[in-house]
This record gives structure tokens, C-alpha cells and sequence, in this order.
């Protein structure tokens, strides 16, 4: 199904004189308004392939209903979010889950609905039908040279996938680790890890990043190969230039200053960019800003601060991406709940005094550098997040459009009651 402009327009006609009565009040107090906006209105955030549909757990998956069945209905769905947020303009592949059987005809479907490819996503934590030899104790940091070279052709292979869709970055997560004491030795793991992966970085194209992901524990529970950001960012510094630390927020031990992370990675040019969700107690690939909001602000007031220290652009200097898996949600509803909930956080991280906050920070002028993050933290900035997207030609409400136009009923028609989308 496709949205037509006039059926947008109608519900945001609806809301019109709500939201401008919203907006109006909040602008009133902000002295940088047009650059808010501008900046809102260029932020996009891309949605990965396994994300359209729901995932279950170890115990069990419950259908939802009307899921994409395949490569070019998880397309159509991207189409559907960015078509209501003006926001989600780029889709994340992951193969094999989702080969582009014919590279030209889904670039031009993605075109169709104004979506373009980001990083594509390498799989060597599952062992596929047709696989020569097993996964079972790792991939690029396997003992035997074989299995290690069975991942790393996987990975060109990927990029190759990726050339023809012009992604410009492979993100490469590991499941390689050790599950007991003893199992495997540290070094001799995170050696042959590098030099697989210098051979994968040997064959990235000129403009092109590989993005390494880090992750504390699970699929194995007493060691991971790649465990945290400072193994990431030793292999990315040793890789070269190309080569960066991708924060995956549900990828940390409970209590870790994620936002202290995220700036020296970006104070080192090292920071790849994110797998954006939320969690409680560990990946658990919730949906963005429904635990945490406040840490999520501060992320992008690191980002906001780093970013600007260094002349960098916020919309595309760094990848931005969201990694979700449902349980009990509509996927639809809930990638556009992570998106709002990011551009909620940037919104306000734009509103940071910054000026008075270097003053404070020089004063040692502790409750009033807090009060300046609160200030920002507490406005409520969804009229300006609606109003960006009212001026790109989105909806005012991407959630309230979705049920009222009855979008999932309307896939289930097309699609049927029971179906199963490829993913994690
Ligand atoms: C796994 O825990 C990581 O978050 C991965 O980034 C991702 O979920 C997986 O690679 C899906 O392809
Ligand atoms: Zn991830
Ligand atoms: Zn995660
Ligand atoms: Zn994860």
C-alpha cells in the first residue's frame, strides 16, 4: 500500500490549529528556532531489515499479522514509516536474511519511496543450509584458518551485495566468544580476529567504512572476542582509517556511562555510529527512549557538543540506525515510536545552553550545569518534532496516522493474517 500526499494532508488539516497553539508556545522561548528546525528537518535515522518483523524470544514468537513476507514488502514498510515521519530514509540490509536477488529493481523500488541503502550487515553467527563448516566456536577468531576464511569471504561477499545497492559501510557484529574458563586463549582469539579482519578491510572500496560492533556477553557467557568499546576500538585503530567503533546502546553492562563512551569515540574520530533501543536489564533491543530517555538525551548532548566542536554535520557524519526486535508490538508502530523518541532527544540536546553551560563547567558551578541540562531535558519538544515533519510533508503524528488510517489492517489484507518476516 502507498499513502497519498492529500490523505497526510487531511489528518494534518485536523490538527492544525492544535499544533500551531502547541508550537507557537514553545517557539516563543527558544532563540535558535529556524536552526532547530532546519537541523530536525535533515535528521533521518535508518530501519533495519530484521526490524519489520517481530522477532520473539528463546520461548517463543507470536505473528502479528500483515509482516512482510519478503525483501520488497520489508521495503514497502520503510516506505510506510518514512512516508508518516519524513525521518526513516534509508534501510539496513542483512545478509543472507535479505539478498537482493535483483540489485536494480530494488534499488529502484527503494527509490520509489525515497529510501536509499545504509550499512549492510554481515551474518557469521548462524550457520546457513548449504555452509561448508560450522559457526559452533566462532568465526573470524576460529582456530582453524578455514572456518576463518569461510567468514571472511561471507563478509566480501556482503560488501559485493552492498556495492550493488550503494551502501557505503559493512557493520560487522561477532558472536565469537568463549563460554568457559579455559576454552580459548584471549590473544590468540582477538589475533586471528584483526587479521580477518584486515583481510575484509582489504577489500572495502575506496569510500567505504566497516563498522565494528562490541557486545559484553550472549550468545556466549564468560568471554565475547569483541566484548567492549575499547576492544573495538583497538582493532579499529590497528584496521586503519576506515575503520570504526559502532555503540549499540543494549550492548553494555548495567550502569555504564554509554555518553562518556560516545564522546572520547567521537573526540577520536572513531565513533562508527548506532544501533539506537532501550533497555532494562541487558540487549534487550526495546523500543528507543521507553526505559531510559533521559540517558538517550544526554548521548546526543555529547553528540550535539562533539560534533559541533569539531565542524562535523550532524545528519551524516556518523551512521544512525536503529536495532529493535518485537515481542508484543506492532513493528511499525514501534520503529516509529523509536524514531520520535530519537528526534526528541536531538531536538532537545539542540537546546542546550551551551555558552552558560561552559560557564558553569569553568565555575565549577555544579547544580547550575545540571539545571541547564534539565532545562532542556524537561521542555517538552514534540511540537517542534511535529512541525519539522509537517514541513518535509510528514504527519504531525506518525502513530495517531498509522490507526487512523488502519495501515496494518490494510497489510493484513494485502498479506494475509499469518505471516513470517526473515529476521532476528
Ligand atoms: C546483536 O546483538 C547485534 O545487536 C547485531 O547488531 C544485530 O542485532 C544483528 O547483527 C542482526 O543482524
Ligand atoms: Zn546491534
Ligand atoms: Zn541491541
Ligand atoms: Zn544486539
Amino acid at each position: 500500500m502507498q499513502l497519498e500526499k492529500y490523505t497526510i494532508d487531511e489528518l494534518n488539516h485536523q490538527q492544525a490549529k492544535k499544533h500551531q497553539w502547541r508550537f507557537n508556545g514553545v517557539a516563543a522561548d527558544i532563540s535558535n528556532i529556524d536552526d532547530v528546525l532546519k537541523k530536525l528537518g535533515v535528521f533521518n535515522i535508518a530501519i533495519p531489515s530484521w526490524a519489520l518483523g517481530t522477532g520473539g524470544t528463546r520461548f517463543g514468537r507470536f505473528s502479528g499479522g500483515g509482516e512482510p513476507r519478503s525483501l520488497e514488502e520489508k521495503i514497502e514498510d520503510v516506505g510506510l514509516i518514512h512516508a508518516l515521519n519524513k525521518s526513516s530514509n534509508a534501510i539496513s540490509l542483512h545478509i543472507p536474511w535479505d539478498i537482493p536477488k535483483n540489485a536494480v529493481a530494488i534499488k529502484a523500488l527503494a527509490a520509489q519511496h525515497g529510501l536509499h541503502f545504509d550499512a549492510v550487515n554481515s551474518n557469521t553467527f548462524q550457520d546457513q543450509k548449504d555452509q561448508k563448516l560450522s559457526y559452533k566456536f566462532g568465526s573470524l577468531h576460529h582456530i582453524d584458518k578455514a572456518v576463518r576464511k569461510q567468514a571472511i569471504e561471507h563478509n566480501i561477499e556482503v560488501i559485493k551485495y552492498g556495492r550493488q545497492l550503494e551502501s557505503k559501510a559493512i557493520s560487522v557484529w561477532l558472536s565469537d566468544g568463549s563460554n568457559f574458563p579455559g576454552q580459548l586463549n584471549f590473544r590468540k582469539a582477538f589475533q586471528n580476529t584483526l587479521e580477518s579482519l584486515e583481510e575484509i578491510y582489504a577489500a572495502l572500496p575506496d569510500d567505504w567504512k566497516i563498522w565494528v560492533e562490541y557486545k559484553p556477553y550472549e550468545p556466549n557467557f564468560y568471554s565475547t572476542t569483541i566484548g567492549d568499546w575499547g576492544q573495538s576500538y583497538l582493532l579499529a585503530n590497528k584496521l586503519g582509517a576506515k575503520a570504526s567503533t559502532l555503540v549499540d546502546l543494549g550492548h553494555h553492562l548495567q550502569g555504564t556511562n554509554i555518553e562518556q563512551i560516545v564522546s572520547l569515540l567521537l573526540m577520536e574520530g572513531k565513533l562508527a555510529g548506532f544501533h539506537f533501543n532501550d533497555s532494562k536489564y541487558g540487549d534487550d533491543d526495546l523500543t528507543v527512549g521507553s526505559i531510559n530517555p533521559y540517558q538517550l538525551f544526554l548521548i546526543f548532548n555529547e553528540l550535539v557538543e562533539g560534533m559541533d566542536a569539531k565542524g562535523m554535520d550532524h545528519a551524516t557524519s556518523i551512521g544512525w540506525m536503529i536495532d529493535a526486535s518485537h515481542n508484543v508490538k506492532d513493528p511499525i508502530e514501534d520503529l516509529l515510536q523509536s524514531v520520535q523518541a530519537i528526534k526528541i532527544a536531538y531536538a532537545q540536546a539542540l537546546l542546550v545552553d551551551k555558552t552558560a553551560l561552559v560557564t558553569a563547567q569553568n565555575n565549577n558551578d555544579v547544580t547550575l550545569a545540571q539545571e541547564i541540562l534539565q532545562q532542556a531535558y524537561r521542555t517538552d519538544v514534540r511540537p517542534l518534532v511535529a512541525e519539522a515533519s509537517l514541513r518535509n510533508g510528514g504527519t504531525l503524528d506518525p502513530i495517531g496516522a498509522f490507526r487512523k488510517l488502519n495501515i496494518r489492517g490494510n497489510l493484513i489484507k494485502e498479506r494475509g493474517l499469518k505471516t513470517v518476516a526473515t529476521g532476528l
